[in-house]
């Protein structure tokens, strides 16, 4: 059994270098046969989690949810959807993962409820200009029949982001129609969501991630976006710090943490979230949107680092998530960045490649001084999955006119055992998603045996990482940032961390020399005994002194 690591002086708290798991629990493990996946099947799955080597879990919204946008669409944050259990259950996975050194992270969606929410439906019911609708942004109309949307704002996912009602009045949803925006200046949205934290962290939680972190407060009189303006009517305001702030000092209470989903280009910005009475982490985007390139990537870490260290919070690393083209398919293509605008079906790629790069990418993130966050199937080398567009139910597809491929290629359903039906998703029906012909060829019981898969990599490096005591956080070192540069070939990217590791990841086109050491701990691919490191492929080494 894994021990939970101690948070005495000794160590640094464990969320600055922890290694965590996202758990898509609608496609994690099938445990009751219906199609979707759900707390048992997290529960019967734990000792792979513990095996694999995971720090925490970071459980995607699990809440009761009619689903228009795959559980970001909450209707009761003290219900769990009766898809995937019940509220006893929660606790008890939340308690025995704990018991196996596994900690458990939420996902709070503050931007919007769903439109099935008891706050909603009680808006819709009551009267234009009534208290129950000012918890949402209601609108009149602009035009003389008040029949054109109040702003001019264009939704996440396409189209207007407002929606029109029998009444007349319109209501603001910055994501699909069935997620109405709550007002974040009234006091009793604020109040709620501060219980809703105290819920969860009286239930065990060691930590929730913010959805959609920067997008709460709007500017009151939603005026037309003007582009250039500052500040933005509706993407990080000031307002947010002092929302964040009133959280922290609640999750303190718990020793719980936060990790935001803050997407924004300018550093200190961004860093602005992070600073100590405020979020304790936030997702490394920048790193996850890089290019497969040695000067970008160099310049990603550079800046991570380097935004972090003001503030004294931990960087984090990010491949990949349940938004987001798969690694092994995004290293595969021609551009090898990640822009939600660019994707188009039928992306040209080969997976031989990009799975090669992305066992030297999992070396690279594993290796960088920070947390780090895996999504499941990740260790898996899974592909991004071709849906029958007649079965996408992402809305990002839907509201797109069907032109975005949208994101539940993702989101496919885990294979667990090759000879199974549905690879051991454990589906006595077709999972709510199609699995590709291919899938069985990816199963966790198949490659847990063989030497040369992913998820051997993964297990070995989580294990190295944990055992290693130069890729910790330092205690009361608050930037964590020991990393040093060490001169290498061009298109070579070598850096040491402490007591001697070295991380040498070749992008340079040809074999590349190792960088002086002692000892080879682990590769991305076998050494043909050359000395030289081949073309996309990484290598964690160590130099005695
Ligand atoms: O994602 C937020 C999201 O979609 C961002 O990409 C956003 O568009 C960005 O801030 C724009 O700059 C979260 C969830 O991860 C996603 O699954 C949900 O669909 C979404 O929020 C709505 O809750």
């Amino acid at each position: 059994m894994a021990a939970i690591r101690p948070t005495e002086a000794t160590t640094a708290p464990w969320w600055r270098d922890a290694a965590i798991y996202q758990v898509y629990v609608r496609s994690f493990a099938d445990g009751d046969g219906d199609g979707t996946g759900d707390l048992a099947g997290v529960r019967a799955r734990l000792p792979y989690l513990v095996e694999l080597g995971v720090d925490a879990l970071w459980f995607t919204p699990w809440y009761l949810s009619p689903l228009a946008d795959g559980g970001y669409d909450v209707a009761d944050y003290r219900v769990i959807d009766p898809a995937f259990g019940h509220l006893a259950e929660a606790e008890k996975l939340i308690a025995e993962a704990r018991e196996l050194g596994i900690r458990t992270i939420i996902d709070i969606v503050p931007n919007h409820v769903s439109d099935r929410h008891g706050w909603f439906r009680a808006a819709l019911a009551a009267a234009p200009g009534s208290p129950e609708r000012e918890l949402f942004h209601f609108r009149e109309g602009r035009g003389e029949n008040g029949e054109i949307p109040p702003n001019d704002w264009v939704s996440e996912f396409g189209g207007t982001p407002w929606t029109r009602i029998d009444d007349g009045q319109w209501y603001l949803h910055l994501f699909a129609q069935g997620q109405p925006d709550l007002n974040w200046a009234h006091p009793a949205v604020r109040q709620e969501h501060e219980d809703v934290l105290r819920f969860w962290f009286e239930r065990g939680v060691a930590g929730v991630r913010i959805d959609s972190a920067a997008l709460l407060a709007k500017d009151p009189a939603l005026p037309d976006f003007v582009k250039g303006t500052d500040p933005h009517p509706y993407v990080d305001r000031d307002e947010l710090h002092d929302i964040y702030r009133s959280w922290r000092a609640i999750a303190d209470r718990y020793d719980g943490i936060f990790v935001g989903e803050v997407w924004l280009p300018d550093s200190e910005r961004f860093a602005r979230y992070l600073r100590p009475d405020e979020l304790h982490t936030a997702f490394n985007f920048n790193f996850l949107a890089c290019p497969w390139d040695p000067g970008l990537l160099r310049s990603a870490i550079d800046d991570t680092l380097a935004e972090h260290a003001p503030v004294g919070a931990p960087a984090t690393w990010v491949l990949c998530n349940h938004d987001v083209t798969r690694t092994v398919t995004r290293y595969g293509r021609e551009e090898t960045g990640f822009d939600f605008a660019a994707k188009v079906f039928g992306t040209p790629t080969d997976l031989e490649l990009g799975t090669r790069r992305a066992r030297a990418a999992a070396l690279l993130s594993l290796a960088l001084p920070g947390a780090v966050y895996l999504y499941q199937g990740e260790e898996l080398g899974l592909p991004e999955a071709d849906i029958p567009r007649d079965r996408i139910e992402d809305p990002m597809h839907l509201r797109s006119g069907g032109v975005d491929p949208g994101r539940d290629g993702c989101r496919v359903p885990l294979p667990w055992s090759a000879g199974e039906p549905y690879a051991g998703f454990g589906s006595t029906v077709e999972p709510w998603l199609p699995q590709p012909a291919a899938w069985a060829s990816y199963a966790a019981d198949e490659q847990g045996t063989d030497p040369g898969s992913m998820l051997t990599l993964y297990r070995e490096a989580l294990r190295l990482r944990r055992a290693e005591p130069g890729f910790a956080a330092t205690p009361g070192e608050t930037s964590d940032g020991r990393l040093n540069w060490l001169p290498s070939a061009p298109g070579v990217l070598a850096f040491t961390r402490t007591h001697g590791l070295i991380c040498v990841v070749n992008l340079s086109g040809s074999p590349a020399p190792l960088s002086e050491h002692d000892e080879i701990l682990l590769t991305s691919v076998p050494l043909d005994g050359s000395g030289l490191l081949p073309d996309d492929t990484a290598a964690w080494l160590r130099r005695k002194r």
